[in-house]
């Protein structure tokens, strides 16, 4: 295959709301270009229409799809990523691989919260953005509201560069060559031409100079650099209107494309910087091969038989197969054995890549996500790229194999699915023996577990995660034990005197010996402290570990012939339990601080449901966007079902974060129930 020259390329991720028809549109695409490159072009739509299989994609997207494509003399990378709210953090994970985001949106839909977290990403990775407002087949779409709500959502720089028809039956341009009749279905075609411009040269003295003094001379050629730099900085959006099903508006889509969206030489690269000093390099846009090579893994696929393929978006310089290349700060350099494009699920062999290329690595562990690769120790070492805010998990779920001898297959599978999906999060809890995923939703989660299924064959029973409880006491006490064993011959005596007194919360356990005159020998202390222990971990009431205790013994007796370590022991462990048996014992919940972020009009609703769920707000504010966020403090065990009572309250809109803050007493009626649910399992 030949490539393409980085000035020819364009690298575009479509984003936005499930269903508005991004993997369509890409697929639509394809066979255009197809066919315009085996037919001309007036044939292109109608053949497109007839040979293009729409059922072959109805469900929602899970993963981001790449796809290439020729126009003209270009090559375009499109990144089909997917819309579904659970599946965003592997949507934006690919975003350090473009230059251009395309913002699909469904005219039926308007703005939604998934559009809006896209383009807060675009925001905040610097990426220039189109809007595609997509199924402009669809009857009665009302262009006037929905450009307002645009607008009103996004910015005043959100600006037609092309508008459906009145009668809805072509896509007229506003820009390229604006000269037509035609009525449009909001404003006239000189109305959006002129804000465009206007908007163009704001970003150039000169031009708007000459703009101010009525030189009209201002064409797309003329336009271009200032065009791409208002992209750049997002002073200008353009929007677009598309029909993935009838073929409305794709020639003036690869338009724009080929014409507006920048090349890689032009976009604006990911910021990298360096912990030690604090400092950070811009990375200049460069399509110069010669320069060093700097790339960066931006997304990883782990294919059970053909092993791990990492995608590489290439910043600067060249690389080819056989080439040796370092990772991060690592010093031993790896051999690219070979380097492929990806189209859809195929990969086909390439010999080489340059600066703005997307390719991929076989074969190499080292290329996780997010590393750099590159052949300069000395300067690249010391960077990293700037890390990716992914939404905080908001679903959890412990799974556990079915088969017990499955416990090493399940987690090598779920190293493999973690390093392929920035957004999972894994947790192995030590002392509950759980493994817990936590997603950013259940259809997220569903898909991990899908997988392990389907690709590993490997099938996981799934439950809530338990709530690690605590018991601890609220008073001082003293217990005792004398434990006396005769069992033929030699027997087991020791006797232990002890106090408990509580800590404050958080404080563990500190155990001490205050005996006097070795009523218990100095050599049977540390079996005292053992059986102490022991109950500690165990519980006394409920099963759940012991915390915030101070426990000292302070007398005791022994005999000269029975008396052995086994025997402080179980002494030690029973005068324990005499102990917290007086000492008022309870049993603690952990509480979560939670930051819950909805649109104003639920926040009747989210608060009286949190009084509900034994929650307290502790704060409530309201960010730029009309975006309140409440703080509070929450137990644990109400929050299991939250995503999906959340969403249910704020149209999906709300998210959540919460993490760890201290440990409560659980109301008595609780207390009660944990205690008589032991108590049956036990006896
Ligand atoms: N009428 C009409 N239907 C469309 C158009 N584009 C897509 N659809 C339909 O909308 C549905 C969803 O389309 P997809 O392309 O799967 O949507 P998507 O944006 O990729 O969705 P996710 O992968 O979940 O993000 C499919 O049934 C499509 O046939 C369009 O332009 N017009
Ligand atoms: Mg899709």
């Amino acid at each position: 295959m030949t490539k393409a020259l980085p000035y020819s390329l364009r690298n575009i991720a479509l984003m936005g709301q499930t269903g508005s028809g991004k993997t369509t549109l890409t697929q639509y695409l394809l066979h255009y270009n197809r066919r315009i490159h085996s037919k001309n072009l007036s044939d292109a739509r109608n053949v497109v229409a007839d040979n293009f299989d729409k059922t072959k994609h109805p469900k929602p997207s899970l993963e981001t799809i790449f796809q290439q494509f020729p126009h003209l003399d270009a090559c375009i990378n499109l990144l089909d990523t997917p819309g579904y709210p659970d599946l965003f953090g592997r949507a934006m994970s690919v975003l350090p691989a473009v230059e251009s985001v395309a913002l699909v949106i469904n005219p039926q839909m308007g703005i939604e919260a998934s559009t809006r977290k896209a383009f807060q990403q675009i925001r905040e990775q610097n990426k220039c953005c189109l809007i595609i407002i997509n199924q402009c087949d669809t009857p009665k779409i009302k262009i006037a509201e929905l450009i307002t709500e645009i607008t009103e959502e996004i910015g005043e720089q959100c600006l037609p560069i092309n508008m459906l028809s009145d009668d809805a039956s072509s896509v007229i341009d506003c820009y390229f060559s604006p000269e037509t009749n035609e009525l449009l279905s909001y404003k006239t075609v000189d109305y959006w031409h002129e804000k465009i411009i206007e908007r163009v040269v704001e970003t150039n003295d000169k031009l708007l100079q000459r703009y101010l003094e009525q030189d009209d001379n201002f064409g797309p050629q003329q336009l271009h650099d200032a065009f791409e730099k208002a992209l750049r900085t997002r002073h200008i959006i353009p929007i677009c209107f598309t029909s993935a099903e009838t073929g409305l508006g794709i020639d003036l889509l690869l338009d724009i494309f080929y014409s507006i969206m920048p090349k890689p030489h032009e976009g604006t690269l990911p910021v990298l910087t360096n912990d030690h000093e604090a400092l950070s390099l811009i990375l200049q846009p460069e399509s110069d091969t010669a320069l060093p090579v700097l790339g960066q893994i931006f997304k990883v696929s782990i294919d059970p038989f053909i092993g791990q393929l990492s995608a590489v978006r290439l910043y600067q310089g060249r690389i080819e197969t056989g080439q040796q290349l370092m990772v991060n700060d690592d010093h031993t350099p790896f051999r690219i054995s070979h380097l492929y494009t990806i189209q859809g699920d195929k990969v086909s062999e390439i010999s080489e890549a340059g600066p703005g290329d997307i390719c991929a690595i076989p074969k190499e562990s080292r290329l996780q996500y997010g590393c750099l690769i590159h052949d300069n120790l000395e300067t690249f070492s010391q960077y990293h790229p700037s890390s990716l805010h992914f939404p905080p998990p908001m679903v959890s779920l412990a799974i556990a194999p079915q088969r017990h001898n499955d416990e090493s297959k399940l987690s090598t599978i779920l190293h493999r699915l973690a390093a392929e999906d920035p957004s999972l999060v894994i947790e192995h809890r030590e002392r509950q023996n759980e493994t817990v995923l936590h997603g950013l939703g259940s259809l997220h989660l569903n898909t991990i577990l899908d997988k392990m299924a389907n690709t590993y064959h490997l099938v996981v029973d799934t439950h809530i995660p338990s709530i690690p409880y605590r018991e601890t006491i609220t008073q001082n006490s003293t217990g005792h034990c004398r434990h006396k064993k005769q069992n033929g011959g030699s027997g087991q005596f020791g006797e232990v005197w002890l106090r408990i007194e509580p800590m404050p919360r958080g404080r563990g356990f500190e155990f001490a010996s205050e005996v006097v005159g070795g009523t218990i020998p100095s050599q049977f202390i540390p079996a005292v402290e053992k059986g102490v222990r022991e109950v500690m971990e165990q519980g006394a009431i409920a099963g759940y570990p012991l915390q915030d205790i101070r426990v000292i013994v302070y007398d005791g007796k022994h005999h000269s012939v029975d008396s052995k370590e086994i025997a402080f022991l179980t002494a030690g462990k029973k005068a324990l339990l005499d102990a917290i048996s007086q000492g008022m014992p309870v049993i603690l919940e952990p509480y979560m601080d939670v930051i819950i972020r909805i649109p104003q009009w639920s926040m009747g609703d989210i608060t009286g449901h949190l009084v509900s769920l034994r929650a307290i707000v502790t704060d409530t504010r309201s960010d730029d966007n009309n975006v309140l966020a409440i703080h509070a403090s929450a137990p644990l065990a109400s929050m299991a079902e939250y995503s999906n009572q959340l969403k249910a309250m704020t149209s999906g809109e709300g998210t959540y974060e919460m993490a760890f803050s201290h440990y409560e007493k659980v109301p008595s009626v609780i207390q009660k129930q944990l205690v008589s649910h032991f108590n049956e399992q036990t006896s």
